[in-house]
This record gives structure tokens, sequence and C-alpha cells, in this order.
């Protein structure tokens, strides 16, 4: 059996860390980066997001040498349960806009053990704002402790969407989410799902629908939209698994099945 971990030594460690990096990525835009695109064209990686992966890992495993790291570029430990203590990281969520807008990206790092959310932490970098929460212990923007989200009304509702999952494509029929976008006040998309998963915690997005993420884009929000009494399950409100792929239902309690009853898992068909 591992050590009984010292929490607030975890957070307080991987809170300079995020800030640190932060930095690092905010000098890179004076120096050239190196893209190259993984398995698609718009599927991009650069050498910030691996060096950043890569202080993470060397700092995690200096200083808590039993953790282990799931990181989205590779260089952790092959993981594929979340027995002890888990660090799963992002270290650029938005890849695509820190490439073309140098703006709208985050890192984004949960702390898991056996499974359980414990740490999360999204660092909005051009912003120098971090969302950040400890399991019961409430979430915060910065210094400020964020409320518990208040019901809202559909038709009043903001949502956090691509326009990819209302267009043909290969994971939804368009024809199930576009009388939602017809019913709600507005749709939003900001091309990184750890900044709108952090939206969805301050109330600024009501919700938040994608169809695949990977644990590394969700880990962080998932602890942090929990701890202001949101809900986040896949789209058809399931559980969702730390150590895979799923659709993304990230959204404000009192919208969550009304949603999935009347527009996701329809009965009049
Ligand atoms: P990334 O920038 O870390 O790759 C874009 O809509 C959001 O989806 C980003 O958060 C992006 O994360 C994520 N994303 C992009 N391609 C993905 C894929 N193939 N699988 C899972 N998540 C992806
Ligand atoms: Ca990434």
């Amino acid at each position: 059996m591992g050590a009984i971990t010292d929490w607030s030594k975890v957070y307080t460690y991987a809170k300079e860390w995020i800030k640190e990096a932060g930095s690092t990525i905010r000098n890179s835009f004076s120096t050239e980066l190196m893209i190259q695109s993984k398995s698609s064209p718009d599927d991009l990686v650069t050498n910030m997001d691996r060096e950043t992966e890569q202080y993470f890992i060397s700092k995690i495993n200096n200083t808590f040498p039993e953790h282990r790291i799931l990181g989205e570029e590779g260089f952790g430990d092959n993981v594929t349960s979340l027995e002890g203590v888990v660090w799963i990281i992002d270290p650029i969520d938005g890849t695509m806009n820190f490439v073309h807008q140098q703006r709208n990206f985050a890192i984004s790092i949960g702390i898991y053990e056996d499974g359980i959310g414990k740490i999360g932490f999204i660092y909005d970098v051009v912003s120098d704002e971090l969302y950040h929460a400890i399991k019961g212990q409430g979430a915060y923007f910065n210094d400020e402790k964020l409320p518990k989200l208040e019901p809202v009304k559909i038709e009043e509702a903001i949502i956090g969407l691509n326009a990819t999952w209302v267009t043909e494509n290969r994971r939804i029929d368009p024809s199930v989410l576009a009388p939602l976008v017809k019913k709600v006040r507005g749709t939003r998309s900001y091309g990184s799902a750890a900044i709108e998963l952090a939206y969805v915690a301050t109330g600024r997005l009501n919700a938040y629908i994608t169809m695949r993420l990977s644990p590394w884009d969700f880990a962080a929000g998932l602890i942090i939209i929990e701890e202001v009494g949101g809900k986040m399950t896949t789209l058809q409100g399931e559980p969702i698994n730390l150590v895979g792929q799923n659709s993304i239902f990230a959204c404000n309690a009192s919208l969550h099945k009304q949603v999935i009853q009347n527009y996701i898992n329809r009965d009049d068909e």
C-alpha cells in the first residue's frame, strides 16, 4: 500500500508547476513553433505540447515518485486503470487555437486516487485565469470561490457546441442536436474542451456537448464541475469512463435530465 497522500502538498506543487509552465508557453510566442499533424491534418501537435508534458513528468517523478501519469503526448506511464494516484494531463488543450490564434487554450490537470477525482486545474494560459478545485472544498476562479450553479430555463441557456455536430459527421445524426440548438438562447464554440468545461463551472455556459473526448480533455473539468453542483455524463446520461474516450454532456444540473429526455433519448421515434 502507498503512503497516505498529503493533498495540500500535491495541490501546492501542482499549482506552482502549472503557473511556471504557463509562463514558459507565453514566452514561446516570440520563438518559432515546430508544428506537426498527428492522426489527421486538423490534429496538431507542437514542440510546446511535448516539452510542457515532459516538464510536468519530470517534476512529478522527482517529487512524487509513487504517482503515475497519463499524458496526451504519451511521455507518461501506460495507464489502463486508475489504482493509486494518477495525474491526467493535457499540456495544451486547444492546440489549434494555440497555433492559429495564440489564445483560448489551457493546461488541464486532473489528479485522481483510486478513480476518485481529488484535485482539478484548468489554466487559461493567455488570460492567466486558473480554475481549480479540491474535492469537497468547492471550486475557485483564481482566488474567488465559485458559487453553486443556479437553475436555468432551457430557452435562456447558452450551450457550448461545435458546428460539426449539427452537420453531417461520423458520430451523431445532425437532426438530434438541431432542435436543441433552435430551442436554446445561443450556442458558442471556443475550441478547447477544458475551457468550455471551466465555463460550465462558472455559469458562462449552461451546458457543453461534444461527441468524443479523451481523459486528458475532461479529467480536470469533471472535478471542478462536480464541486459547483453541475453534472457531467456521456450524452446518453451514462457515467464517464475515465480511461477511455467518451461523448460528454456537462450541464447545469437543472437542465441535464430534461435535455436527455426531450432531445437525446426521445421515445417518439
Ligand atoms: P486538443 O487540442 O488537446 O487536441 C477541440 O474541439 C477540442 O477537442 C480540444 O479540446 C481538443 O483537444 C479536443 N480534441 C481534438 N481532437 C480530438 C480527438 N481526436 N480526440 C479527442 N479530443 C480531441
Ligand atoms: Ca492537447
